[in-house]
């Protein structure tokens, strides 16, 4: 167990020990993990933690599928991960969607035009991500759905108009989320003395940067922000600008990474990885192959993070981006 793990944890800890039912066990968990700071150090902890979520989570949907279908803001994840668009109306959410997608959501030149969320999937290199287009985040009207839906995401891309007063639109954004205790990462400091809140990664994009000349007025708007870094991503749908960029971005902030298989005396396919989160190890990379391989690992061999190529190591070896590993079992 890491030493250095701020007190909320064990707080968040004390609490789950303590809960009577398996969803405050769930909502307990999520809390622990969203707490654990992200680095080596806390690899097996996160790891650990994700499997009990796993485990509950399995255990309590039994049942309950067809009712939790219904709802159009439940959305099962399909791909790497979930990614949420939201924003204020106008801003260019569902032109994002359909232009990265193979979804076709409406796209109008009037605000309001969403009142259904849409997911769509989105190839990133060599896997495929889900985005979710969904209505205007707004102060006078939210459907309360589209908080659930947001909770339940691994991240969201929040999408402002660089020609409709941006940082105001950002700052009035997260606001409303934070009314619904739903923060971004970069503000973690802010809100760590409270518990149960949603931290989340949620990255700034200003769409309609669509020529050299609004770079600059991008720039300008980024000196305006503290911090060394500007936090933001400048895009343009229309002209298909930095969508390069912010898929990096977005696979950063996923936290994942992939790992691919050789079969014994066969060559690995680069095309087909599988996407484990950081922090897996070779027993979680075994399971993702086949629940079998986990039970009947004997050995493991790794090419890419080792000190040697196809090194053999043991089933909690914490794998890297693009290692590829030899399974072995003994049947
Ligand atoms: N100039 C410019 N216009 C854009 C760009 N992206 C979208 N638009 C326009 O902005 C308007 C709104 O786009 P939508 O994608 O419908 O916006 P939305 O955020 O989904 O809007 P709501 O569903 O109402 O919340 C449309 O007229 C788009 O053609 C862009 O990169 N540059
Ligand atoms: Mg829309």
């Amino acid at each position: 167990m890491p030493t250095n793990l701020p007190p909320d944890y064990y707080k968040a800890e004390k609490q789950f020990r303590e809960a009577a039912t398996n969803q405050e066990r769930i909502a307990w968990l999520e809390e622990m993990y969203s707490i654990v700071p992200k680095h080596k150090g806390t690899d097996h902890l996160r790891a650990d933690l994700r499997r009990k979520l796993s485990k509950l989570k399995t255990a309590s949907e039994g049942g309950k599928g067809a009712a939790r279908q219904s709802s159009a803001y439940h959305i099962d994840t399909e791909g790497a991960g979930q990614v949420v668009v939201l924003g204020p109306a106008n801003a260019g959410k569902s032109a994002l969607v359909a232009a990265l997608t193979n979804a076709d959501p409406e796209v109008e030149a009037y605000p309001f035009s969403t009142w259904v969320p849409t997911p769509g999937m989105w190839k990133i290199e060599n896997i495929q991500v889900q985005l979710i287009d969904t209505p205007p985040l707004d102060a006078d009207f939210v459907d309360p759905e589209l908080f659930n839906l947001i909770h339940r995401a691994d991240m969201a891309l929040l999408i402002v108009d660089l020609l409709a007063d941006p940082i105001g639109q950002i700052e009035d954004t997260l606001a409303l989320l934070a009314e619904r205790r739903i923060v971004p990462e970069y503000l973690r400091d802010e809100y760590e003395d409270e518990l149960r809140m949603k931290i989340m990664p949620i990255i700034g994009v200003v769409n309609k940067t669509d020529t050299d000349a609004q770079d600059k007025d991008f720039e300008v708007l980024c000196e305006l922000l503290e911090g060394e870094e500007c936090p933001l991503i400048p895009i343009s749908v229309m002209k298909a600008r930095n969508f390069g960029r912010l898929a990096q971005s977005v696979y950063r902030n996923l936290g994942i990474m992939r790992v691919y298989s050789r079969p014994p005396g066969a060559e690995p396919n680069f095309n087909l990885p599988f996407v484990l989160q950081h922090g897996s190890t070779v027993e979680d990379f075994a399971e993702k192959v086949h629940q079998d391989f986990k039970e009947n690992l004997k050995s493991a061999r790794v090419w890419g993070s080792t000190t040697f190529e196809g090194q053999m190591v043991s089933r909690d070896y914490v794998l890297s981006e693009g290692d590829v590993v030899e399974l072995k079992t003994d049947r």
